[in-house]
């Protein structure tokens, strides 16, 4: 059989977790991304066990243990009282920094042989597999991949509708230095190496979610309403995040040094996720409120299970209807992890505590790579 190609739009955690998943197929894989520089923005992450078993069927597992953690629990406070502290028995999850999985993603690929190229920008594709880059270039593959974010070229230009629902809320990420002894000598009886989600509903809402991601880094977020401009406010408002969370001050003050960016909360529905031969995959098909740690954790996942359905269809002709098959099988799990996501964004019930149980932890658990995942018990 001759090589097979794919062209992908977008080298973030989608593109490069679906180009080498191919690539470690056979297939001659070209991603094009259009930042003249591969690296990530952001802080940091939070993966499962969804995610965790693509990472390890790509042979990555090695790379990213060498710089990630399990906390000890995931804790829940309302106005600096305990709620839970979830220990996630049975749940394989860890937390790290985005730069890191992405230079562990970015090694992955190019040891698979996947060409990459920065400052190369989709403008369009079309269902019969032809792509256009903004240079004017024009390439055809056996399968597009639209993994271009939220904004994604590759689905607009297929004019395939879509839905955006906003949230009241939004946050503002940081990577800051842990300063564990400092945090340690204000609040002696605290876990520092637990997951803290700080909320305060009343009289004010700010929350803080405290995420350690290795022994060097802290991952902080800063939630607020968006009508709430001093809370919103980036760099941020120390005075008033300090005069709420004291405890944190010496990694607030940190966060305050940084110019920082406040993301509203909101999903994004597609109609389909695929047209002909071009496939969604990430933020372009299924954006989600970030209540459950799931966008990326799904965008992997699906990278996956798209590379491993077009690999085994060897009949040309069948593809669009193995990606149709595949959208079928796979996106129930993805919608609801949506739907979740959006309902704890809605209603801040997070702040209730003990959250990671029943049907919630049903993407958390899944896993993508188990060939048996869709049979009934
Ligand atoms: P992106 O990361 O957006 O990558 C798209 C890439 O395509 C970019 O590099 C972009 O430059 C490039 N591109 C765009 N247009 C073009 C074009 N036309 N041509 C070529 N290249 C193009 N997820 C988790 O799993 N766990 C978490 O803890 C978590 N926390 C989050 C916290 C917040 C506040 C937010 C907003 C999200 C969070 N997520 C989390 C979600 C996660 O960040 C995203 O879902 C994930 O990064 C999406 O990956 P992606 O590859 O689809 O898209
Ligand atoms: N979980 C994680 C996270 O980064 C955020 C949320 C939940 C890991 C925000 O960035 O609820 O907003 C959340």
């Amino acid at each position: 059989m001759t090589t097979r190609h794919a062209e992908i739009a977008g080298a973030g955690f989608a593109g490069l977790t679906a180009a080498t998943a191919l690539a470690q197929r056979g297939w001659s894989v070209r991603v094009h991304e259009k930042a003249p520089e591969l690296r990530t923005e952001g802080a940091g992450i939070v993966l499962w066990n969804n995610s965790l078993q693509v990472l390890d069927a790509i042979g990555a597992t090695h790379d990213l243990m060498s710089k990630s953690m399990t906390p000890p629990a995931y804790e829940t406070r309302m106005n600096n009282v305990i709620r839970s502290q979830e220990t996630l028995d049975g749940i394989s999850w860890r937390t790290l920094t985005r730069p890191h999985l992405f230079a562990t993603l970015l090694y992955a690929a190019r040891e698979a042989g996947v060409e990459i190229v920065a400052g190369s920008t989709v403008r369009s594709a079309t269902a019969d597999g032809e792509v256009t880059l903004a240079s004017g270039e024009k390439a055809t593959a056996d399968v597009v991949i639209g993994a271009d974010g939220v904004g994604s070229a590759v689905r607009d230009s297929l004019a395939i509708p879509l839905e955006r629902q906003r949230s009241r809320d939004g946050i503002t990420r940081f990577l800051v230095p842990r300063r564990k002894e400092q945090l340690q000598a204000l609040e002696p009886d605290t876990e520092w190496d637990n997951v803290i989600d700080f909320w305060n509903l009343e009289p004010r809402v700010l929350r803080v979610l405290y995420t350690p991601a290795n022994d060097d880094e802290l991952y902080i977020a800063l939630m607020a309403p968006a009508d709430d401009a001093a809370g919103s406010r980036v760099p941020i408002d120390l005075e008033l995040w300090t005069s709420v969370f004291p405890q944190l001050a010496p990694v607030l003050e940190a966060a305050a040094t940084v110019p920082g960016k406040y993301y509203g909360y909101q999903t994004t529905r597609v109609e389909s996720w695929t047209r002909g031969r071009v496939a969604l995959i990430g933020d372009a098909a299924h954006a989600m409120c970030p209540a459950l740690a799931q966008g990326a954790g799904c965008a992997m996942q699906n990278a996956w299970t798209l590379a491993v359905a077009a690999d085994e269809t060897s009949d040309a002709a069948a593809l669009p209807a193995a990606l149709e098959r595949w959208e079928q099988h796979e996106r129930p799990f993805t919608d609801r992890c949506q739907d979740r996501s959006q309902h704890y964004a809605d209603t801040r019930e997070m702040a209730n505590g003990n959250q990671f149980s029943g049907d919630v932890v049903e993407t958390a658990l899944y896993n993508p790579t188990d060939p048996r995942r869709h049979e009934v018990q």
